[in-house]
């Protein structure tokens, strides 16, 4: 019985549920949220946050830890290449989404989505905007140019990498951030490309 608790409006819960998906994982979700009371959460998980993933036994935090068990214990459809530069590539686009666009694309999301909804707090559009001017173009400048003409991250095939990094894009265009096709159209092509991918959910309702 495997279970994913979060909510999927959650970047990380939502890289846990492709790659369950893609590997044809039978799963339910439990949508527990890691704000107000915790306790629940806690007694999952020691740092109170989301997704944390019951498998029988197992329960376990932190999705890129989550993911790494996913292709350790199903590897029939790999998402992490067996090359190793190309692992080593994998892993860092994991990483860079995880942290860098997370935060930086969070920061719009938080404050134009969940501070008016979910915290009775208006959005800081000082922030927003010098986040959207100083942080977010040399982001989309950098997956630019490491796309190049290809359709996917690493090896021109989905990995890792790519539900990593396109699951914070989901939560920029609930806060209307989206990448200009006339300045960024290999990546505004690529995020299409994988939110079309049936493993892959976009269309996120809060
Ligand atoms: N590195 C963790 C980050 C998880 C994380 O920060 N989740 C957020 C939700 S998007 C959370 O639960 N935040 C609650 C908190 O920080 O207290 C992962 O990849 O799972």
């Amino acid at each position: 019985m495997t279970i994913l608790h979060g909510v999927p409006v959650s970047p990380y819960v939502r890289k846990v549920q492709a790659v369950l998906e893609l590997k044809k994982i039978p799963y339910t979700i439990n949508p527990i949220i890691p704000f107000g009371d915790t306790t629940e959460l806690k007694a999952l998980n020691p740092l109170g946050k989301i997704p944390v993933l019951q498998d029988d036994d197992l329960t376990i935090g932190d999705s890129s830890v989550i993911c790494a068990y996913l292709e350790k214990k199903y590897p029939e459809v790999a998402l992490y290449p067996s090359d190793a530069v190309s692992y080593a590539k994998a892993l860092w686009f994991e990483e860079y989404a995880d942290s860098t666009m997370v935060s930086t694309l969070g920061t719009v999301f938080f404050q134009r989505v969940l501070n008016p909804k979910f915290f009775d707090t208006p959005a800081d559009e000082e922030l927003v905007s010098q986040t959207i001017a100083e942080a977010v173009p040399p982001i989309f400048d950098y997956l630019e140019s490491e796309l190049g003409d290809n359709d996917y991250l690493v090896d021109n095939t989905i990995t890792i990498a790519d539900f990593a990094v396109v699951s914070p894009f989901v939560n920029a265009g609930l806060a209307g951030l989206t990448v200009d096709a006339t300045r960024w159209s290999k990546l505004a092509s690529y995020i299409q490309r994988i939110y079309d991918h049936p493993c892959f959910n976009a269309k996120i309702e809060l």
